[in-house]
């Protein structure tokens, strides 16, 4: 399918889910689509990390449990920035169990995780079951979240990719419940029609890979190419000598690629 042309803002208003909404007009409003995979392994790296690329980004994304000093102070704090540099939170939690598990792991546990993030995510393995746990765990929360479904990924030999009907399978499960789910993880756009937003890993400058399977495109082409609407960036950032100035590159290439796929 072609990239989708609309821009952010014209799309928010057929997203029945809050934050899907939100993130919309947000990235539109801040010039930004860049969302910086956090994963790092203290409290104090990741809200030193949070700080300084929080003025570049839309979204961060986190890994809880590999931070080994988490308590809910750090939650609380990655609020605060939040709130302060407007960019939302993203528990990439990769839910995949039954539904009576998944309100267990998304509500309690030492993360209590729909208390902080915006956003969740979810295999759909599992069936749809799953989103109704995660209804559960949101809704006893009496938060906004928005969830986020894996219809495909970045790693090689990913069976989302090799199974032909993995990905068209898992955007139906997702597409039923657009009040809660408003988007993928996903190698490109489209997926769901225009109310859905793609968010996509695997991005650095120079494309690659990694020794373990991660394997890497541009910017341009996640979101020029593939149309894709966020580029989720992790070592590509972090791991510079200046994670800020990092950020604000990131920003400018994937947000002239949206501008290029906006002009059609
Ligand atoms: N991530 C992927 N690929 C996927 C999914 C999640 O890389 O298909 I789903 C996560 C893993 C890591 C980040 O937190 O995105 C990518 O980090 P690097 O940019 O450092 O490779």
């Amino acid at each position: 399918a072609a990239p989708v042309t609309k821009t952010y803002t014209a799309r928010a208003a057929g997203v029945k889910n809050s934050v899907g909404a939100r993130l919309l007009r947000l990235m539109d409003t801040k010039r930004t689509n860049l969302s910086v995979a956090a994963d790092v392994t203290t409290a104090a790296e990741l809200l030193r990390l949070a700080a300084a690329v929080g003025p570049h980004i839309a979204v961060l994304k986190t890994h809880a449990d590999t931070v080994s000093d988490w308590t809910d102070d750090t939650a609380t704090a990655l609020r605060l920035l939040a709130d302060e540099h407007d960019f939302l939170l993203f528990e990439d939690r990769k839910f995949a169990d039954i539904g009576n598990t998944v309100v267990a792991q998304a509500g309690g546990g030492l993360h209590k995780i729909v208390n902080w993030a915006d956003i969740i995510n979810a295999h759909a393995v599992p069936g749809p079951g799953i989103l109704s746990g995660l209804r559960v765990a949101v809704e006893s929360a009496g938060r906004s979240v928005g969830v986020l479904v894996l219809a495909q990924m970045s790693s090689a030999g990913n069976l989302a990719t090799a199974l032909p009907g993995y990905t068209p399978a898992a955007v139906a499960m997702a597409v039923t419940e657009p009040d809660l789910v408003f988007g993928f993880i996903a190698m490109e756009g489209g997926l769901g029609g225009e109310a859905c937003v793609s968010m996509t890993p695997g991005v650095k400058m120079g494309g690659g890979g990694d020794a373990l399977g991660q394997q890497y495109a541009t910017p341009d082409r996640v979101v020029g190419t593939a149309g894709s609407d966020v580029i989720i960036v992790g070592r590509g950032i972090y791991k510079a000598d200046d994670p800020a100035a990092a950020a604000k590159e990131y920003r400018e290439a994937g947000w002239a690629a949206y501008e290029r796929r906006c002009r059609g």
